[in-house]
């Protein structure tokens, strides 16, 4: 029993033996890295400071403003220097730490790691890591109960977002009935799981649809629909305005058509061409893996470094191999 919980105990005497902790979510921040600060925050208290690792301008996804503590979240110039323990939440891998976070995660000792991306390849000192379970909400659900910690309504708000966003809605491969489990526990606690949903799914920019709809209708699809994909040009993202979370939903959007096997987006950006890859069988890390990407099996990104359409080219025709061969 003792050695069981080993990991978990050293987490939990690192967090009780640390006077300054800051919690680091990944960057274009989803509701389940949002959702575990939120919640890892809310247990900690006070001395624990939430790193939105946002580039360039300070916003994050306006849908989860409700989630309590990231109002005061900080960012890259109000980072300060002065943490004994850094936890990172559904950070898949180091590149993902960036700028200042990178040098500060980099000098600090005690570092803990919370993740379910099977590609991680665990860079923290203590790392909690259970690669293909739903969210990152779930691994720590499952921590804070292997730990006896009450888990509060305020907690549960964060867990409860985290589990229904990275789920899509309880309905991908990784839900199991552990996880349905959880969310009848974090359910019990009182919380508003309609009024969550809504706030997590109903509340959208104007501009997101209009913009999502143009990508939608522009989609380009190949190999007898089998392949579906859009490219987010620079244009694109300037004639409506488009912030980083306006992407959110589109590659569903065409992996949800009949037919269509496997989608892709490309979004133009100063590093190169972001992909995000989605499938319905094919594993979608042996496409991310061929340009040093990561991901799930259904879900995964990498970046092309090269302009939109030699980009293109060249995913198309690693998925048509792919697709082949399969
Ligand atoms: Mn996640």
């Amino acid at each position: 029993m003792v050695f069981y919980l080993q990991m978990e105990r050293e987490i939990l005497n690192l967090i009780n033996n640390s006077s300054e902790v800051l919690i680091i979510t990944h960057v274009n921040p989803d509701g389940d890295t949002l959702g575990c600060a939120s919640a890892l925050k809310s247990y900690i208290g006070q001395k624990a400071d939430i790193l939105i690792q946002i580039k360039d301008n300070f916003e994050f996804p306006s849908t989860y403003n409700f989630l309590p503590f990231l109002k005061e979240a900080k960012n890259f110039s109000t980072l300060t220097d002065c943490y004994d323990l850094i936890i990172t939440v559904d950070v898949a891998s180091i590149d993902r730490i960036i700028n200042k976070a990178r040098t500060i995660f980099e000098k600090t000792e005690n570092t803990i790691v919370i993740d379910h991306h099977k590609t991680n390849s665990g860079f923290g000192k203590i790392n909690c890591i259970k690669g293909g379970v739903s969210s990152t909400a779930e691994v720590m659900f499952d921590l804070f109960e292997k730990l006896n910690i009450n888990i509060t309504q305020e907690m549960a708000v964060g867990l409860y977002s985290g589990l229904l966003t990275d789920t899509g809605c309880f309905k991908y491969e990784s839900v199991t009935p552990h996880t349905f489990e959880i969310a009848q526990k974090l359910s019990e606690s009182g919380i508003n799981t309609s009024q969550i949903a809504d706030l997590c799914y109903t509340n959208k920019p104007k501009n997101m649809i209009l913009f999502q709809n143009y990508l939608v209708s522009n989609a380009v699809f190949c190999l007898n629909d089998k392949i579906a994909y859009t490219l987010i040009t620079k244009d694109i993202i300037e004639k409506y305005g488009a912030k980083d979370e306006y992407t959110e939903g589109i590659c569903e959007t065409l992996r949800s058509i009949q037919g269509v096997e496997t989608a892709f987006v490309l979004k133009e950006t100063a590093q190169g061409t972001k992909v995000s890859i989605r499938t319905k069988e094919l594993d979608a890390t042996k496409i991310s893996s061929k340009f040093q990407g990561g991901g799930h099996k259904r879900a995964a990104g990498c970046t092309i470094k090269t302009n939109i359409n030699s980009a293109k080219e060249k995913l198309l025709e690693e998925a048509k191999n792919l697709l082949n061969y399969d």
